[in-house]
């Protein structure tokens, strides 16, 4: 079968999702380019054949000599946890603006950008959330992330280049705590997810959460999922005897989507 893309970048390469990502992946294209901090870069294992390019996100330069020949990117890189807003302005608004601009130059038809369920964080745990819905970020990261899929909106109305915003869960090995009963994506579904992201046709600017078929899971985002043809395989239930007990403290935290997130913060004063 033809290989769908002659270059594939994923950005944020050493990361947890990074490295659970790029064997699956590398089977769609002729060449796998991976990308993150040089630092971190040299201390992964890549799969054969894989290029490793240490690249700062902030850095347009770099960013646009990444991108030289790529037709598609997944993009994992920038700051993926709450925190004060200078290192995310650099890496998470100021990156994906050179990513984007960069992405025009270079010609790269199609971006999977990992947003963050952080986008809606404020919404109530429990509550039917559609991914048409008013965004309610709950901290800096979910504020850039918001950005992320403005920009995506963006650059596909105005120059073509598809993206499939993932507003990601909590992609671990096993859901962490109750809140995770709802909020899990298995790491196997991720790479459904992501590789479907990829290789369906049409998809121009969408935005679906990332999730399993968790019994709990109230994102409404069937009909997303669908456009895309995810079909997810795990369910969360499976870990409830283990989980069920682990709670945030009372307040915000145990009531909102974001959970931990919304005990972090302020940060300037
Ligand atoms: C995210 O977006 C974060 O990257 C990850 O660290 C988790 O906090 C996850 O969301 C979550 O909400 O569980």
């Amino acid at each position: 079968m033809p290989t769908p893309f002659q270059t594939l970048l994923i950005t944020g390469a050493a990361g947890t999702l990074g490295r659970a990502l790029a064997a699956p992946l590398q089977a769609l294209a002729q060449r796998l380019r991976l990308s993150d901090r040089a630092e971190p870069l040299a201390r992964i294992t890549p799969p054969a054949g894989a290029e490793l390019r240490p690249c700062e996100l902030a850095d347009a330069a770099a960013v646009n000599a990444l991108l030289q020949g790529v037709d598609a990117i997944v993009h994992l890189g920038g700051v993926s946890v709450e925190g004060p807003f200078e290192p995310i302005l650099q890496a998470n608004i100021r990156g994906l603006h050179n990513l984007y601009e960069a992405a025009r130059r270079q010609g790269t038809k199609r971006i999977v950008f990992a947003s963050s369920n952080h986008v809606t964080g404020c919404y109530e745990q429990g509550r039917p959330t559609h991914p048409s819905e008013p965004p309610r970020p709950d901290g800096n990261y979910g504020l850039s992330k918001l950005f992320g899929e403005g920009i995506a909106s963006l650059y596909w109305d105005r120059y073509g280049i598809e993206t499939v915003c993932l507003r990601i869960g909590t992609a671990t090995p096993a859901p962490p705590d109750r809140r995770g009963l709802s909020t899990w994506i298995s790491l196997p579904d991720l790479a459904r997810l992501v590789t479907a992201s990829l290789t369906a046709p049409g998809v121009g600017f969408l935005v679906a959460y990332g999730a399993s078929a968790n019994t709990r899971l109230y994102w409404k985002t069937e009909e997303a999922w669908a456009k895309l043809g995810y079909v997810p395989q795990d369910n969360s239930e499976a870990y409830a005897p283990q989980v069920e007990h682990l709670l945030q403290p009372e307040g915000p935290m145990r009531r909102l989507q974001g959970g931990a997130f919304l005990g972090m913060g302020p940060y300037d004063d």
